[in-house]
């Protein structure tokens, strides 16, 4: 094995976002040494013992194979002695997770633009995890992009490809590079956390449907639902991971998983539990007949029925934690049990030092994210056996867990609007002009709240400016301002809007559309960016 030195030039653009590295396919594959550079900078600032395993993976799409088999190289030649891959290239974000924790790796390399569309035309993207699991922190991904703007060099093997399709070991020197079963030690954290013969009882007479939207879950599905549970192999929808996600776009929400969510809405409907994943396996849709949960309200309820949960029997809740723009659903239920119940920024890096001291054991983001303490990201399949565990032991449908619960909490009616494609310029002009604006009431309701959100991190202090502009009015109602960090062309502006009101069936746009209205003349849309309706609504 010969080590090359290969001269690069840097880039200006691979600053991570929200979550990891995302870009244009073409981005990847026109630029000379973009990956390389991106992949170099990370393990020249990450200090690791690199004895340790690194582990090598991605959520099935296309130009994974590449990166893989690049990556490969590029950590043989900087002297990592112990390299794992997926099979298939296949790990979902998750089990990497996992993984990382149950071999004692020191950090791993996940090739996923998570739910964004797949193919030549799609995008891919770099999602880097340290060692306990967790996606790289602010400090890490600042540094990382401070490298890739002086890289010069970076190391490479000669190496062939490695044969992706089978499990076995690879030897070069002293390193071995490893292709392993990626499922299984994942299936085996499950069995931990749930009661299998539970569910597997309750689902001889009470169907589930579970999409994978030709995405990384398919086989994680196939191994719990089919062979651990005994679901009907045909109620795994699209359960072969594709390199283009079938020409789909792997988002579990109504509108971009309309095929199951029609299920759901069918008078005829014959489940009682439909969910779906999205490309990289960790957000998660939950459906039952003629109802969809929306995830802050998810997370609030597994959070209620947390008892019923046998890892959380063992070791009760003993706080919560949810992204700032997501419903406060979850606080009245935290200040119900009288545990804690933290906001942090969008994204799942920022939810890790909490859990890591104990702080937390559930936490969740509106955007269909929910996890708990088992790992260090956020776990789509675990939240579907969370609600099946629950449906399990109650024995009551997604509906009533649904209404009981608003009866007993109100409800926090909700809704997303993004507005897409947007001028980066002139999104950016919008958020800094929030902060000299004033407001005063909404619908004769006081605000109570209102800037830019700075959060504290209360286990080390870091501290993370500008994440989102908050407008509270007391527990009525509360909008947000952010710009996503996960988009591959212009800027896409997000308003978070959520009413609380004690009453639980009214229609979800009756109540949102006049803050919405608000909120929009209040952020001045149609002034700085030329538009007056959102381009996607959740
Ligand atoms: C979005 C979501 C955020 C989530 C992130 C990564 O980020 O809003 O809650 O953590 O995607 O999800 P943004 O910056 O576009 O709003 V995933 O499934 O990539 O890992
Ligand atoms: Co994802």
């Amino acid at each position: 094995m010969k080590i090359q030195t290969v001269s690069t030039v840097p880039y200006q653009d691979q600053h991570p976002g929200t979550s990891g590295l995302r870009k244009k396919t073409t981005v990847f594959e026109e630029n000379q040494h973009y990956l390389e550079n991106f992949i170099q900078s990370n393990i020249n600032i990450i200090k690791i013992d690199r004895s340790r395993p690194l582990v090598i993976g991605g959520d099935g799409r296309y130009y994974n194979n590449r990166a893989i088999q690049q990556t490969i190289r590029i950590a043989l030649a900087n002297g990592f002695t112990d390299i794992r891959v997926g099979q298939y290239g296949f790990v979902s974000t998750p089990a990497m997770s996992h993984l990382i924790r149950h071999i004692g790796a020191s950090m791993s390399f996940i090739f996923s633009a998570s739910h964004n569309p797949a193919g030549k035309n799609g995008d891919v993207g770099v999602k880097v995890n340290l060692s306990n699991g967790e996606p790289a922190p602010l400090e890490i991904t600042e540094a990382a992009f401070a490298e890739t703007l002086k890289i010069t060099t970076y190391l490479i093997t000669d190496t062939d490809d490695i044969d992706l399709s089978v499990c076995a070991d690879y030897q070069f020197g002293e390193a071995s590079v490893r292709v392993i079963d990626s499922v299984s030690d994942y299936v085996g954290l499950m069995k931990c956390q749930f009661d299998f013969d539970l569910m597997r009882n309750y689902l001889k007479d009470n169907l589930l449907c579970f999409d994978a939207m030709h995405a990384i879950t398919g086989p994680y599905a196939k191994a719990i639902f089919v062979d651990a549970l005994g679901v009907p192999d045909e109620y795994i929808l699209n359960a072969t991971p594709l390199p283009d996600f079938g020409g789909g776009h792997p988002d579990p929400s109504p509108k971009t998983a309309k095929h199951i969510y029609d299920i759901a809405q069918a008078d005829d409907c014959s489940f009682a539990l439909l969910a779906a994943s999205d490309g990289d396996g960790d957000r998660n849709m939950i459906l039952g007949k003629g109802i969809f949960i929306n995830p802050s309200d998810s997370l609030a309820m597994i959070a209620a029925n947390a008892e019923y949960l046998p890892h959380y029997q063992s070791h009760p809740l003993k706080g919560v934690a949810r992204s700032l723009p997501t419903s406060r659903a979850l606080d009245a239920v935290a200040s119900q049990k009288g545990i804690d119940c933290y906001a942090t920024p969008t994204g799942w890096k920022f939810f890790c030092n909490l859990l890591d001291s104990g702080r937390i054991s559930l936490c969740g983001e509106e955007s269909f994210g929910t996890s708990g303490n088992h790992i260090r990201e956020k776990d789509g399949i675990w939240a579907v056996l969370c609600w099946l565990n629950i449906l399990a032991v109650t024995g009551k449908s997604v509906a009533q867990i649904a209404c009981e619960h608003w009866q007993t909490y109100g409800r926090h009616y909700y809704s997303r609007y993004d507005f897409e494609g947007l001028d980066t310029s002139a999104a950016t002009a919008l958020l800094q002009s929030l902060d000299n604006k004033s407001i005063a009431a909404f619908n004769g309701v006081s605000v109570t709240h209102s800037g830019q959100f700075t959060y504290v991190d209360p286990t080390d202090g870091s501290v993370a400016e500008n994440q989102g502009f908050e407008v509270v009015f007391g527990e009525k109602a509360r909008f947000i301002i952010r710009l996503s960090g996960t988009g591959t062309s212009g800027a896409t502006l997000r308003l978070y809007l959520e009413v609380f009101d004690k009453c639980s069936d009214l229609a979800i746009p009756t109540v949102i559309e006049p803050l919405a209205q608000f909120a929009m003349q209040f952020m001045e849309i149609a002034r700085y960016c030329d538009i007056d309706y959102p381009s996607n609504i959740v």
